[in-house]
């Protein structure tokens, strides 16, 4: 079994940015930063997956049709009872709902089950984060999103591997 989840990676200089501010506010409410290389926006969870599962995942993440976007995180927020601090948008991408919603309308469609919760695009900081924050707005890091990518959580070390990558539609206008 493999532990997986549908990811956004943001680019090399968007994930320094993050980065920065994930140390900025363990500094200031505890917890332990996310180093740069493991900063994602996960876009569906799947948990434990059995061996001959995946290849409806790939055929899932293979018919997306969705478009190119970019990606402005503006603003950093925390969840109590999960202990972490994100980063997300003030207001829902289009592009992004979009894209969400496609995948997982496949997913759900070949049987994989998806957790019930709607999608709450964040991209997760600092775990363990001692105390919760107010929302706090922060000049957008920016990217933008070429591709989306099935990711395995390792079982030691918390890291991750990126199991295959689809890349998104050049838009045509
Ligand atoms: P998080 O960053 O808010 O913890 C890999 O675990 C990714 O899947 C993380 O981005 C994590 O979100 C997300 N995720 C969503 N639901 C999850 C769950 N029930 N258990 C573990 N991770 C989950």
């Amino acid at each position: 079994m493999a532990r997986l989840f549908f990811a956004l990676w943001p680019d090399l200089p968007a994930r320094q940015a993050l980065a920065a501010h994930g140390e900025r506010l363990a500094r200031l409410a505890g917890g332990r930063p996310v180093p740069a290389s493991r900063l994602h926006l996960t876009l569906v969870f799947l948990g434990e997956i059995e061996p001959p599962r995946i290849d409806s995942l790939r055929e899932a993440a293979q018919e997306v049709e969705a478009n190119r976007f970019g990606m402005a995180l503006d603003e950093i927020g925390s969840f109590r009872h999960a202990r972490v601090a994100w980063a997300g948008l003030r207001k829902p991408s289009p592009a992004l709902l979009t894209l969400q919603a496609a995948l997982a309308g496949n997913l759900a469609r070949r049987g994989i089950e998806l957790e019930p919760r709607p999608f709450a695009p964040h991209l997760t900081l600092v775990r363990g984060i001692g105390e919760t924050m107010a929302r706090e707005e922060i000049q957008a890091v920016q990217w933008t999103a070429k591709t989306f990518s099935l990711v395995e959580t390792r079982r030691a070390g918390g890291g991750y591997d990126t199991v295959a990558d689809w890349s998104l539609r050049e838009s045509s206008v």
